[in-house]
């Protein structure tokens, strides 16, 4: 907005101050003269705030939510503004005194000096520039070439305004200058700002049409960015000079990383993915894309179990995966079509198979064109109970929420239940929900009547939950899973999704003999905070003072293309996927990542196969460290996570709203000895993203 305002006021005065030769009256000139200076002074002050808010940014977020407009914006407005506080305002400042015989030759000469006007257009332009980039495209990461580009289009564009500035001083000066009518110089004045208008559009729609065309995707891909391997500042690993590591010995192929699954399996479910019209509460209608025909069905198994999944597609027409989010399943078992296995098209099958190693609340769902198949249904719970049962709750109550397109517009619901549910529980028996965030956005929850305990984040229990009062509402990265338990009270307790203002969204009442009626919530006063909460568990991360990679992921926006389509991006490095970076590891290697928000969006970034220790935000230790396998990551925050590489493959790393990974926010993570086995692309039909 301020730039925006800068941007216009110099465009203003810029304006006004052409017309300076040709004001007549003594009085008249005074007023504009005055005016004049004191518009600049305006546009010169908001600039300056510009400028101090950026420092502050600098200072209260760090250098990288700053790197790229500091090396970029910041030499454009110096070159803009540099000459503007030199020559312009002086001059402008001795014109208002000046009382000189305002009709000579000399005050001709003033008016119209180039270093009047050129440093206003320069100080527009360069404020016009800061303005497009500050909301469509910051810079990230640039290097040398991108910010010499950047400024000589900048001094291009000037190029129109500067010669006409300069050839009128020139005719002056040579005293062949005559004062055209008014609708003369205004026709003149307005073709010259179309003219520069005219290239500026040039410039842009220049690097719009090579964007378009780099912008489409290639037919088959391994997935990995072999142009940029980023290996964290760490020792040179097999990849190091880009070399065809096949080569090496010991290499293993992403399809044999299946782990042991010699031995029967204990459990066995088999999935048909199907679409069926499903029937909300409400009544509202989905053409839904399902597993066996159901909203979101439940597959449990027992800590230790194999686990055995048969998946077959009926009729999704692109193909179908499963994908075990936040379970540390071999490689092979990934369920990410192009990466670890090939999509599942119909009449086809794929049996997945592995340990449940991890007890706790997980989720899956597809991986095939996951924004599109996971919005339409296919996504269910996954339940892992612990091995040994150290259960201290009477009731279980899995609710997982999401949002439909339905035939009466989107509804928010858990499961299909999109208004109130309720269900009884005797009073004195403890009450465990699992909750499950399928959404393609974070949600915030509100549990009222009954005082409450976090007990497990992501799976991951908490060492030691304080209470938490009814007061207190949570919010759930988008993917996230808490488990939340209470004692039921002789009262109601209500659970509720969205904001207490609003009844819009689905709630649960439990309640002990009548359910109340009407139902209300209160405000709540307070947030849930994982990174203070119970007490430090004993995390072998978080005591690791060299680790050995780090890793850096600035998370940007940008208007641009997006396989020849024109979107707004989400970044990762500047980059959109295949051009973001493949990150490199070695295996056993602890591994530091630091997110970096600088978008307009919170990004819920989700890294497959492993999972992530938050050890600092915005710089500072968190007291309580915890494991997460999706961290939600606001605007202007920065977290440092770290993960050990003990699970070899290739593995995602992206963004969980899934309309930002289908427009590029996504990047791989490599083990240096593994290779691929599958491609992706329309040749193949796998479509991750
Ligand atoms: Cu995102």
């Amino acid at each position: 907005m301020l730039t925006y305002a800068v941007t216009a006021l110099w465009l203003i005065v810029g304006t006004a101050a052409a017309g300076l030769p040709y004001v007549k009256g003594i009085f008249q000139r005074k007023v504009w003269r005055t005016l004049l200076l004191w518009i600049s002074y305006i546009g010169l002050a908001l600039a300056l705030l510009w400028f101090i808010l950026m420092i502050s940014q600098w200072v209260r977020n760090g250098w990288w939510f700053v790197e790229g407009i500091a090396k970029t914006i910041l030499p454009i407005m110096l070159i803009g503004y540099v000459p503007l506080v030199l020559y312009t305002l002086p001059l402008l400042r001795r014109l208002r005194v000046s009382t000189a015989d305002e009709s000579s030759s000399d005050s001709m000469i003033t008016t119209t000096d180039p270093r009047l006007l050129i440093p206003i257009y320069a100080a527009a332009l360069a404020s016009g520039i800061a303005a497009f980039h500050t909301i469509f495209s910051q810079p990230t990461l640039p290097g040398l070439l991108e910010t010499v580009l950047m400024i000589t289009l900048y001094l291009f564009v000037l190029v129109v305004p500067s010669f006409i500035v300069i050839r009128r001083y020139q005719a002056i000066m040579k005293g062949t200058f005559t004062v055209a009518p008014l609708w003369k110089r205004l026709l003149k004045f307005a073709l010259a700002g179309f003219t520069t208008a005219i290239i500026a559009i040039g410039v842009v729609a220049v690097q719009a049409w090579s964007d378009f065309h780099a912008s489409k995707l290639p037919e088959a891909s391994d997935m990995m960015n072999h142009r940029w391997l980023d290996e964290g500042g760490g020792t040179p690993t097999m990849m190091t000079g880009h070399q065809d590591h096949a080569d090496h010995a010991n290499m293993v192929e992403v399809a044999k990383l299946t782990g042991d699954i010699s031995a029967p399996a204990d459990i066995h479910y088999e999935l048909v993915a199907q679409k069926r019209e499903i029937t909300l509460a409400s009544g509202a209608k989905i053409e839904a894309w399902t597993y066996n025909g159901e909203v979101a069905p439940e597959l449990r198994a027992r800590q230790g179990e194999m686990v055995e999944v048969k998946l077959m597609n009926r009729d999704i027409d692109k193909g179908v995966t499963i994908h075990w989010h936040g379970y540390n399943v071999p490689n092979a078992m990934d369920g990410v079509p192009g990466m670890t296995q090939n999509v599942v098209n119909p009449g086809e099958s794929f049996t997945y198979k592995f340990r449940a190693e991890q007890a706790g609340t997980y989720w899956f769902h597809s991986h095939q064109q996951a924004a599109e198949q996971v919005r339409n249904g296919l996504f269910g719970s996954f339940i892992v109970e612990p091995s040994e049962e150290t259960a201290s709750y009477d009731e279980e109550v899995t609710l997982i929420n999401h949002n439909w397109n339905t035939d009466q517009g989107e509804k928010t619901a858990f499961k299909d239940q999109d208004r109130v549910q309720k269900m009884q529980v005797k009073p004195g028996k403890t009450v465990l929900l699992r909750l499950i965030n399928a959404n393609n956005q974070s949600q915030k929850y509100l549990l009222q009547g009954s005082e409450y305990k976090i007990t497990s984040i992501d799976g991951t229990p908490i060492l030691q939950p304080d209470r938490l009062s009814d007061q207190t509402a949570f919010r759930l990265a988008a993917g996230g899973r808490y488990d939340v338990t209470f004692t039921m009270p002789n009262h109601p307790v209500l659970l509720k999704l969205g904001d207490s203002t609003d009844m819009e969204g689905p709630s649960v009442v439990f309640y002990g003999n009548l359910p109340p009626d009407p139902i209300s919530f209160k405000a709540e006063s307070s947030l849930f905070d994982p990174s203070q909460y119970g007490k430090p568990a004993d995390l072998e991360l978080t005591s690791v003072t060299r680790f050995d990679r780090e890793f850096r992921m600035v998370l940007g926006n940008r208007l641009g293309f997006y396989n020849g389509k024109m979107n707004y991006l989400w970044t990762i490095n500047g980059e959109v996927y295949p051009y973001t970076p493949t990150l490199v590891v070695k295996e056993g290697e602890k591994i530091k990542t630091t997110f970096i928000n600088k978008s307009l969006s919170e990004h819920p970034m989700h890294l497959h196969g492993h999972q992530m220790t938050v050890l600092k935000k915005n710089g500072k230790r968190v007291p309580t460290p915890w494991v997460t396998d999706t961290l939600n990551v606001n605007p202007d925050e920065m977290y440092e996570v770290a993960f050990i590489a003990d699970n070899p493959g290739m593995w995602m790393d992206h963004c969980h709203i899934l309309d930002h990974a289908a427009v590029g926010m996504t990047l791989h993570l490599m083990y240096d000895h593994v290779m691929p086995s599958f491609e992706a692309g329309v040749r193949s039909g796998n479509m991750p993203e």
